[in-house]
């Protein structure tokens, strides 16, 4: 991928220079480069191992088993991913000494949190070891397996692979898919495999040390052993243009990749397509959309089945086809105008001790909210991107996806190192999700500080956004300025960071932190000079289930949570510019920073439901509003 873009760019950027225009060029060359060597695009519809289930898990405060205590190799008696049975060399040798063994620790089942077995372990922050064995497939010709490939969808937030006992590679960041090639590294029989995985994170990682969500360490999403043939599809892209055309780019990895018949068929369109390979490996279709194309939207998500076939290896994917854009202060989905019925959410799935395990049961309750409860279009996952399996439950049910990397609060902006992060999980994220129809938004980071370090480090993602996928928005949740002027807040966008987003998305907090009143939300006025459009990517108020006032109406009751979306909803309708909102958030969640002892106890509950589900006032609120804006708009 990233020899073939430079490939690619060197071209490109010697006819530029010749038109004086190399910019553009050197952005996307940047961009393609911090793109993962192996893609693997659409790895959940491929044959392999599914590696979940029981794991042994050893606790490693002082990260002994990485030799991080005094700079030097670990001492190998206590490399807790070494290939060995404990239990055999202290059987051969009484005398021999370990003070670990991996496979008598204690279990737990994979994916999920590491407090899944133990809800003490909730606050462990630190380095955790993974064991495993399993037994992989014979390798050759035969059905297909000639490569494996050990493939994690998140891992949080670094993690060190080791398969029988040799270091395989290291990933950072806990939100995104990461793949290694094993083929040479597989023996037959048993095999042993050995995650490292470290939630340690500073204000150089992304996110930052401190957030308001739960820290979630382990590992949180599927592993699997992938098998392909030699040559493989190691990615494919299918993009509906604006101009009514779809292109279509496919990306073979392995030995015979040059030159090579691609087909690409779409049954139900009546489209079967060829086309070759270049040098590097990559086919180009481009053909006009044919007349009975179901384009994909909210009311109609319509998923074709797309068939890309090349050599041994053939691939199947569920892929809708839309247009968005903006067009002066409007979002046109499809060529029209299109008000986002959402709400935001975390990865957490409801229940009174979460983990972070997202299976498909998890993730529709809590999408069946937003579009069955709450009459919603649209949901903003925040602050980081969800499993994969949540945004293809998008594409099915039909919510449009606002799809966020952790470039959080206090990251280190000046930090080369924080950025490189940053850029290189944006295009893990987009290179994962760019064939799935209802992600119509990148967004860069939430609540960031106005700084010239911030806005360079910002700016430089929303340019990778605009070379990696020139056909989705960009946007950034950011705050407005507010002033009171003759008792009234006047809110205005002042963040230069506006002049590089497609979307103006701001979070307000105006009525509950701070000392404005509720009356001050309803009586708020906007203006804004970019002639864009803006959506209230954020807004909300604490409330604790089953707590009643309805005449003093305090901060942490029902009643407030209620008359606060009352006021802001009304607020709402008087911003003309205003295209959607996004309010915080569907369900109470887990944050470390929420101790208040009687409403909060580690809960953060700006939710409109619970945690274990039961609605609030303020979720039939927002359903109602809901309800008289789809029906406004209702031919
Ligand atoms: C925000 C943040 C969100 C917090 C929320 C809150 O502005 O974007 O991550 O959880 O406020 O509850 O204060």
């Amino acid at each position: 991928m990233s020899t073939l873009a430079r490939l690619m760019c060197g071209r490109a950027v010697r006819r530029a220079a010749l038109l004086a225009g190399a910019l553009l060029c050197t952005a996307a060359q940047a961009a393609n480069e911090l793109a993962p060597p192996l893609l693997l695009t659409n790895a959940i519809h491929r044959s392999g191992d599914d590696l979940s289930g029981d794991w042994t898990y050893s606790k490693d405060r002082y990260r002994v088993s990485l030799g991080e205590m005094n700079n030097t190799p670990p001492d190998p008696r206590n490399q807790r991913y070494r290939d060995i049975n404990v239990q055999a060399e202290e059987k051969a040798n009484p005398a021999t000494f370990f003070e670990y063994d991996m496979q008598r620790a204690p279990r737990a089942s994979l994916p999920g949190s590491w407090n899944i077995p133990n809800t003490e372990l909730r606050y462990y922050d630190g380095l955790m070891w993974y064991q495993r064995t399993f037994v992989a497939r014979e390798l050759g010709s035969k059905q297909g397996a000639a490569r494996a490939f050990l493939r994690f969808e998140a891992v949080n937030y670094k993690a060190s692979v080791y398969l029988n006992g040799k270091f395989v590679g290291s990933h950072e960041g806990g939100f995104t898919p990461f793949t290694f090639e094993v083929t040479a590294l597989l023996r037959k029989g048993e095999n042993q495999v050995t995650l490292g995985v470290d939630s340690t994170r500073s204000d150089e990682s992304v996110p930052p040390t401190f957030t308001d969500w739960e820290l979630y360490g382990g590992v949180t999403r599927p592993v699997r052993l992938i098998y392909t043939p030699k040559t493989y599809i190691d990615d494919q892209v299918l993009q509906l243009l604006e101009d009514g055309s779809i292109s279509a780019t496919v990306t073979l990895n392995g030995p015979v990749a040059a030159e090579q018949p691609v087909t690409l068929s779409i049954a139900e369109l009546g489209l079967k397509l060829q086309a070759a390979t270049n040098a590097a490996g990559q086919a180009q279709f481009k053909f006009k959309a044919p007349a009975g194309l179901h384009r994909w939207s909210p009311e109609s998500p319509k998923l074709y089945d797309v068939k890309v076939q090349a050599g041994d290896d053939s691939l199947a994917d569920r892929i809708g086809f839309r247009t968005i854009q903006v067009v002066g202060e409007n979002i046109l989905l499809n060529g029209k105008p299109i008000f986002l019925r959402g709400i935001s959410m975390h990865e957490e799935e409801f229940g009174p001790t979460p983990a972070r395990i997202i299976t498909p049961q998890a993730a529709r309750a809590l999408l069946s909210e937003i579009k069955h409860g709450l009459n919603g279009n649209y949901v903003r996952l925040s602050h980081y991107p969800h499993s994969e399996l949540t945004v293809r439950l998008a594409d099915e049910m039909g919510l449009l996806v606002w799809s966020e990397i952790p470039v959080y609060w206090s990251v280190d902006f000046k930090s080369a190192k924080a950025l490189t992060t940053a850029r290189k999980m944006l295009a893990e994220n987009i290179l994962r999700d760019r064939n799935r129809a209802s992600v119509f938004v990148w967004s860069v980071g939430n609540e960031t500080p106005g700084t010239p370090e911030r806005l360079h480090f910002q700016s430089t993602l929303a340019d990778d956004v605009r070379a990696l996928d020139p056909t989705r928005l960009v946007s950034a949740a950011l705050w407005a300025h507010k002033e009171k002027v003759n008792g009234r807040i006047e809110a205005r966008i002042t963040d230069p960071l506006a002049d590089k987003l497609d979307i103006l998305a701001i979070n307000t907090y105006t009525g509950w932190y701070g000392d404005d009143t509720l009356d001050d939300i309803t009586t708020m006025r906007w203006t804004n000079r970019h002639g864009k459009p803006m959506v209230l990517s954020e807004f909300g108020a604490d409330a604790k289930a089953n707590y009643h006032d309805p005449v003093n109406k305090p901060k942490f009751s029902e009643e407030f949570q209620a008359q606060f979306y009352v006021n802001t909803l009304k607020m709402a309708d008087n911003i003309s510019f205003l295209r959607g909102v996004s309010p915080w958030i569907l369900k109470d969640f887990q944050s470390p920073r929420r101790e208040h002892p009687v409403y909060q106890n580690g809960w953060n509950r700006k939710g409109v439901v619970s945690e274990t589900g039961q609605r609030k006032l303020a979720f039939d609120v927002l359903a109602d509003y809901f309800k008289r804006k789809a029906e406004a708009v209702k031919p």
